[in-house]
């Protein structure tokens, strides 16, 4: 039994001393310590000896056992640590004091834009307001006078959570909050609320060059005494000539919205291919950037704003649309396509 177990100790060496990698390893581990290794195959001998001769025998394999798999440990760590060393050697010449290259990040066009509209509108005595995108049904529909079962939901189809919120449609939902924060300031001081808040919006809806799942509104809200369409007019206006710098044509026909009365779609002539049709104007010429209109009597109510006192108007501007017209890209999904190197041409020109 004692010359076994030298033999294979000195069997296992010097195959030990042979191997060229880490798979050669395993396969000598798998042939000494395996199920049906040569190791285990010694215990299995131990049958057919007498009790006094299995406890000396035991002892002996238990202690060839732990040799073998100590040496193969060792063993392991030295072959990784040579792979390591022979991948350090293929790698071209490295002098880590030489400056890394850095390549330059650059704000995202939404991101550029919107805060161009925020510089705007803070000038004109607004505030930026910022809102969740998870909300309630009652803050993205009820709160803006679209109950349960109103046929206007069905162009606003979003994706639910299991507890019954869902990611904003609009960035309406937060009229409410908005009217019920500065409501007590316009009551008791008479301050106008006038606020802006851009935020992300998702629809359940196919997705074309004008049309994305994921995208950005920024909506804007006057509440105060005697506040008109005129001023709803001036405040479209200005907007728009400071953030194309340029003469653009536009147009205001109705629209309906349940939260607002009158309604209006504002249009802008496609700048893509100048109104003549694309793909990204629908063939139209023209693409619907900015619904608004005077806010619903009911909404001011919904806010506790009366609205036998106070008027306001509300618009919701398609902030995505608008990049795509400020720089003149084709397809909105370009703009969540994720690619650095197309939106890193954009800049912050301020
Ligand atoms: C609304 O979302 C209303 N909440 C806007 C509003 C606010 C009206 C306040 C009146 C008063 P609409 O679904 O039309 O309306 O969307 C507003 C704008 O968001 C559109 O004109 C368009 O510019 C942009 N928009 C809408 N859906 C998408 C989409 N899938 N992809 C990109 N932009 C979109």
């Amino acid at each position: 039994m004692e010359q076994k177990i030298k033999e294979l100790k000195d069997k296992f060496e010097q195959e030990l001393g042979s191997i060229a990698d880490l798979a050669q390893l395993e396969e000598i581990r798998v042939a000494y310590l395996g199920k049906k290794g040569s190791v285990t195959d010694l215990m299995k001998m131990m049958k057919s000896l007498t009790a006094e001769e299995k406890k000396e025998f035991g002892q002996r394999v238990n202690e060839l056992k732990s040799a073998v798999a100590q040496r193969i440990t060792e063993k392991t760590s030295e072959m990784k640590q040579k792979e390591i060393q022979k991948e350090i050697e293929l790698m071209p010449e490295l002098d880590l004091s030489v400056p890394a290259k850095l390549s330059q990040g650059s704000y995202h066009p939404v991101t550029l834009v919107q805060r161009r509209c925020e510089q705007i509108f803070k000038s004109m005595g607004f505030t930026v307001e910022d809102y969740p995108e998870v909300v309630t049904d009652y803050e993205c529909f009820e709160a803006v006078n679209v109950p349960k079962d109103h046929p206007a939901r069905d162009m606003q189809d979003t994706y639910y959570l299991t507890n019954g919120q869902l990611l904003k449609s609009q960035t309406s939902a937060a009229q409410n909050a908005i009217l019920r924060k500065y409501k007590d300031a316009l009551i008791e001081n008479g301050t106008p609320i006038k606020a802006i808040f851009p935020g992300r919006c998702f629809r359940n809806e196919a997705t074309d060059a004008c049309h994305e799942n994921t995208f950005f509104q920024m909506e804007g809200m006057m509440v105060g005494k005697d506040i008109s369409i005129s001023n709803l007019i001036y405040f479209m206006k200005t907007m728009l000539s400071q953030v194309f710098e340029k003469d653009i044509k536009v147009r205001l026909r109705p629209g309906f919205f349940p939260f607002v009365e009158p309604g209006f779609e504002l249009d802008i002539s496609c700048l893509i291919c100048g109104g003549e049709g694309c793909p990204s104007c629908k063939h139209s010429g023209w693409l619907e950037l900015c619904p608004c209109g005077m806010i619903h009597p009911e909404v001011l109510r919904m806010g506790g704003v009366d609205p036998e006192e106070y008027t306001g108007f509300a618009f919701g501007l398609g902030l995505t649309r608008l990049v795509m017209m400020k720089y003149g890209i084709k397809d909105i999904r370009d703009l969540n396509g994720g690619s650095l190197k197309a939106m890193s041409q954009f800049t912050d020109d301020e």
